[in-house]
């Protein structure tokens, strides 16, 4: 999977696809061997020819919030997916049959009419494979998943398994969300040609209001075919061809005219202007093999000890941490939800959000692209510690992964390789230097970071990193109850860090628990006033320390309400949000809003 592309399934003049979303079956296997279903080989058998209890499981979603079983829920290790499908009989002549995941949580194993055709682990990441020799054209096929939620020492992120006194298996985690799992992105089928466009990266050099240089590379798959040649072209919004190129040779470079900018929401009346890449194989005789359209922007990013800037314009972040969470379908992907949330943070008027704490589904990163929301990008690892050469492994195979499907989103502006990992341990410094080098090593064009949770003085891992993330709960974590004393602490630290590091600065998360609807007047912890006044007591320092010019963003700890683990801190999950998870505004989002409007105004 690392040595391939990773484009998203498209239909065109030469490719086809359809969607195998829908009503899949569903075992849930004992927790352990013999019976977690590899022993008796449920992977070449029928489910309907097992002696198991088979339910129905949308795809795609999480799993464990659709039935009222806790034992589903509270699962640990395997559950068992299978689909019956169609393949068209005409597809027997388009060349390639591949079926692609958007991401199965945690570790997957894939098989087509009983034969095993891949298996991929770390969530959150597309994965495929090629089918066309085990599929049957014509007739009905089955698809059998084998999806694992296991976390260890050394997954991304790590966990522990461990049992009960009445020897029931438990998975336990440090980090503040719910461990969903299953099947909680689509699955395409699609075809490409036998000859066909693998990979495409496309990166701007240089770009202002008269030209653009773009520079790409392609990488095609050339099964023997003699003669083929590679052509690019570059079309505005309306269809119009801006530029033509070659890239028999891989790569090259287009020069734009007059380009229209990516420019972030708020910052330009014309926010998330895309443009069509396309990129076409031709034979000797001027036939069209291939075909792929990708939509790219055209921006740049700079990034000084002081500054960030797009297109040369300097950058304040505002918007939140998130996550991809709802009721009952738990991480999986929901066009009505996604939407819903892209409407709120335009009406709160934020300019950014992180994918806290793990790469967010294509479909919502497409909506950041057209919108021109500007994104941190995280990989999986949160909490992460140990810090072994096994982890390293696994969290740089994450980020390759990561950078090969997001590399050419131009709402991606910085990388994150990890939320509040243990940098404390001496470890952690050699550790996160080789994972900035492997981020460097993909992606040179974007800045990044590694949100921090330890004091400014207890690590030196952000020495590698473009800009100092770090989280801080005044008023919460530290002295709650408390907020006198918070505007003070956070213009400090924020100095603090940016002194050592000299380096731009962003808070990445701090906010407090609230539940909507709890009112108190003095303001008391968890109540919505409580909620609001804390806010006001950063705002006095995040305004203050942006006199300074090194602090460049502000990111309120979240978005919306979520699910975590159950554990006495938590009423419900956690109730940090502005939004409550049925994604509607608490006090503190009328407040917000104010703010991040009037930010928008002064930029
Ligand atoms: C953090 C974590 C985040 C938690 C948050 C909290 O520092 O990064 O995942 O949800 O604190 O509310 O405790």
């Amino acid at each position: 999977n690392i040595d391939t592309g990773i484009l998203y399934p498209q239909e065109s003049e030469t490719r086809q696809k359809l969607s195998l979303d829908g009503l899949w079956n569903f075992v849930q296997a004992n927790e352990s061997r013999p019976f977690d279903g590899f022993t008796e080989y449920w992977y070449k058998k029928r489910f309907i020819d097992l002696n198991v209890t088979m339910q129905l499981m949308p795809v795609p979603s999480s799993y464990n919030d659709i039935t009222t079983d806790w034992k589903l829920r509270d699962h640990v290790g395997i559950v068992w997916y299978e689909h019956n499908f169609y393949v068209p009989k005409v597809w027997s002549d388009l060349g390639m049959v591949w079926i692609r995941f958007g991401s199965v949580s945690y570790a997957a194993q894939v098989w087509i009419n009983g034969v095993k055709v891949v298996s991929h682990q770390i969530g959150h990441l597309p994965f495929k494979a090629d089918i066309t020799n085990y599929i049957k054209f014509g007739q009905q096929n089955r698809v059998t998943v084998s999806c694992d939620n296991t976390l260890l020492d050394e997954t991304i992120p790590q966990g522990k398994v461990s049992s009960l006194s009445n020897g029931r298996l438990v998975q336990t985690y440090t980090f503040d969300f719910f461990n969903y799992a299953g099947i909680d992105r689509s699955v395409f089928l699609y075809t490409t040609p036998s000859v066909f466009i693998d990979d495409i990266t496309v990166t701007t050099e240089s770009a202002n209001n008269d030209t653009a240089v773009l520079n790409y590379t392609v990488v095609y798959i050339n099964n023997d075919m003699n003669n083929v040649s590679c052509r690019v072209q570059l079309l505005d919004k309306v269809g119009e061809t801006v530029a033509t190129g070659s890239c028999d040779k891989g790569s090259g470079q287009l020069l734009v005219e007059n380009p229209k900018l990516w420019w972030p929401y708020l910052m330009h009346e014309r926010p998330g202007y895309q443009y069509t890449f396309v990129v076409k194989l031709i034979d000797e005789n001027n036939k069209l093999i291939d075909i792929y359209r990708l939509l790219i922007g055209i921006r740049t990013l700079n990034w000084t000890n002081d500054s960030f800037s797009i297109n040369g314009k300097k950058l304040y972040l505002h918007g939140f941490g998130r996550h991809e969470d709802s009721d009952i379908r738990g991480k999986g992907l929901d066009f009505p939800l996604i939407i819903r949330d892209y409407n709120l943070i335009k009406w709160v008027g934020a300019n950014a959000y992180r994918t806290s704490h793990y790469p967010y589904a294509e479909e919502i990163m497409d909506l950041a692209d057209s919108m021109g929301i500007m994104i941190i990008d995280e990989c999986p690892a949160v909490d992460i510690v140990g810090f072994s050469d096994g982890l390293l492994e696994n969290h740089k195979t994450s980020l390759t992964e990561l950078i090969k499907r997001d590399k050419n989103r131009p709402s991606v502006i910085m990388w994150s390789a990890a939320n509040e990992p243990r940098t404390q341990y001496p470890a952690a410094k050699p550790y996160f230097e080789a994972v900035i080098n492997h981020i460097k090593e993909l992606d040179s064009t974007r800045p990044t970071t590694i949100v921090e949770a330890q004091a400014y003085t207890a690590t030196d891992s952000s020495l590698f990193v473009d800009i100092v993330s770090f989280n801080r709960y005044n008023g919460w974590y530290i002295n709650e109850g408390n907020m006198d004393a918070i505007t003070s602490a956070v213009i400090s630290e924020a100095t603090n860090w940016n002194k050592k590091f000299q380096k731009p600065v962003i808070i990445q998360e701090y906010g407090g628990d609230t539940l909507e609807g709890l009112h108190f007047l003095p303001d008391y912890i968890w109540s919505e006033e409580y909620q609001v006044d804390l806010m006001s007591e950063h705002f006095k320092a995040f305004d203050s320390l942006r006199e300074q010019g090194f602090f460049i963003g502000e990111f309120i700890w979240n978005f919306a309400d979520f699910k975590t683990a159950q554990t006495y801190t938590r009423v419900g999950g956690n109730k940090k949000g502005i939004f409550t998870r049925n994604r509607q505004p608490k006090s503190s989002a009328h407040f917000l809003r104010r703010r991040y409007w009037n930010l928008a105004k002064n930029l």
